[in-house]
């Protein structure tokens, strides 16, 4: 994930939305809403961030995940030593470092090679060092979007064209959920009621609510993680049962992504908030009580902006 050849030019939103793990579209949000965008424009309407720009962006969303609602943590990105590498958090639960800016683990291709080739041979210890490595040096959000996306990613495109690999895939996910699995809980969560996070009815595909449960933690969220193919009562049943701020679920395929049954959720006093992420969602059936996000970031993001209405 390394900017564009013109550096000077200035970053195109895609790549800084690259960089940040989040979508285009949440950063054109953050400049119309709260100021926080490239200082300069080149011609047209082409948006190009300068590296202080970047550093501002990278700012605002440490403090994102430390906690802070992004008006105010734009409020003190645009205010403060522009991205400064202090991190709000400093060292949480297990010193994990928060997941922005610098290189990006795997950066020169060498580590996704390394946890690739280690994914074909079967080779689950070496899978393991390689993830572990990556989430203490990293942090979650970097680990993710820098290894274990491109990994799976041309995994899955292996199988795709061979119809293999279905063995690795199987191995390479229990590995790496396993090592997500590992990151320290919070010690003392800044929610009394953990987030709910859940796989719709049938889909498999967990590994993404993983990634998001330890994203969570080293934000200092507790979250409770129901897994795969949660069925739509038992989902309802523990929404009731915990009254959780905010719950996420997701969709990788198709056949999972039929919204209808979403509307059907309880309500919970004081409202919860509803996050759905994955390709599979049928996006314009979405109901309206439904906010979809495009990466890991934006679900950190958006579930820790509902913790303070808790
Ligand atoms: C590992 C894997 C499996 C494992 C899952 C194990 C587990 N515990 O998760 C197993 C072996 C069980 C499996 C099963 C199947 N799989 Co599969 N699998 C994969 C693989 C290789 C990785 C999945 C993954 O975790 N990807 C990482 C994700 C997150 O990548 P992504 O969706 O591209 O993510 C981006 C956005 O969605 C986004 N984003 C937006 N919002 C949010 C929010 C959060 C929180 C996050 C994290 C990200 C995010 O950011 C991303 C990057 O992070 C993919 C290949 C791939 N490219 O994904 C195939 C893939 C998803 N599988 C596929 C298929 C077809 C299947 C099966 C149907 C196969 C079969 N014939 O049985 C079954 C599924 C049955 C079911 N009903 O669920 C297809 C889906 C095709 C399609 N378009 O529907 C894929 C794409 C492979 C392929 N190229 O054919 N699979």
């Amino acid at each position: 994930m390394g900017g564009p050849p013109d550096q000077d030019a200035g970053l195109s939103v895609g790549a800084v939305a690259q960089r940040l793990g989040v979508a285009p579209s949440t950063l054109r949000t953050w400049d119309r809403r709260y100021g926080i965008g490239p200082t300069r424009r080149s011609t047209g309407t082409h948006r190009r961030y300068t590296p202080a720009d970047v550093a501002r962006l990278e700012a605002m969303q440490r403090l994102i995940l430390a906690g802070a609602p992004p008006g105010e943590a734009a409020r003190v990105a645009l205010d403060g030593p522009s991205g400064g590498p202090s991190s709000p958090r400093g060292h949480g639960a297990g010193g994990n470092r928060v997941p922005v800016g610098g290189t990006t683990a795997g950066s020169d291709g060498a580590e996704v090679r390394g946890l690739a080739r280690a994914a074909m041979a079967l080779d689950a210890p070496a899978m393991a060092r390689a993830a572990r490595t990556a989430l203490g040096r990293d942090g979650v959000v970097r680990a993710w979007n820098g290894l274990f996306v491109p990994v799976l990613d041309g995994i899955g495109r292996k199988h795709a064209a061979t119809g293999g690999c279905v063995d690795v895939e199987h191995l390479l996910s229990t590995v790496l959920a396993g090592c997500l699995a590992a990151v320290p809980l919070p010690g003392r969560p800044r929610n009394a009621r953990p987030v709910l996070l859940a796989c719709a009815p049938e889909e498999q595909h967990s590994l993404p609510v993983y990634a998001l449960a330890a994203a969570l933690a080293e934000a200092d969220v507790a979250a409770s993680l129901l897994g795969a193919r949660v069925p739509a009562r038992a989902l309802a049943s523990a929404i009731r049962r915990t009254g959780p701020s905010a719950v996420f679920v997701w969709s990788q395929t198709a056949g999972t992504g039929d919204p209808a049954w979403l509307d059907g959720l309880p309500a919970c006093r004081p409202p919860r908030r509803l996050v759905v992420g994955g390709p599979g969602w049928v996006r314009d059936r979405l109901p309206a009580s439904a906010a979809p996000v495009d990466s890991l970031g934006e679900a950190v993001a958006e579930l820790t902006s509902v913790l303070g209405r808790s």
